[in-house]
């Protein structure tokens, strides 16, 4: 979808610090980070929310979360991470475009946590 920002940064039309990349996944860096380190990770097939998701994507969704620990281990935070995902209007999702953040760091997260 040309107007979601990240069917963009998948595309290659918008920059992102990536950390990760498949023919099915792409990870990167938190513009906006809320916690020393600050993934998203997304299917690169755009799936709005994850209301859209269908049962078909359940694989999908399975590599996503299985995704979560090894690139939390891989960037300091061996020791735990939070990982979330926004749904919709109540859920505060603001890029509609399926993703799952995954926050952490060596110190801990910080007190004051958006999430
Ligand atoms: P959510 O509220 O769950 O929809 O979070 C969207 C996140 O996406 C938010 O933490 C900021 C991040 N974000 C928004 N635009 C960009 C961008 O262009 N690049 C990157 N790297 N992150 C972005």
């Amino acid at each position: 979808m040309s107007d979601c920002i990240f069917c963009r940064i998948v595309e290659g039309s918008i920059p992102a610090s990536k950390v990760y990349e498949d023919e099915e996944l792409l990870a990167f860096r938190d513009i906006h980070p809320q916690a020393p380190l600050h993934l998203l990770i997304i299917p690169k097939k755009h799936i709005a929310t994850l209301f859209d998701a269908e049962p078909e994507d359940a694989a999908l969704l399975g590599r996503m979360l299985a995704l979560a620990p090894r690139l939390a281990r891989e960037h300091g935070s061996a020791d735990g991470f939070r990982s979330i995902i926004n749904t919709g209007r109540v859920g505060g999702q603001e890029v509609y475009h399926l993703h799952l953040h995954v926050l952490g760091g060596e110190q801990g997260l910080p007190a004051m946590l958006k999430y």
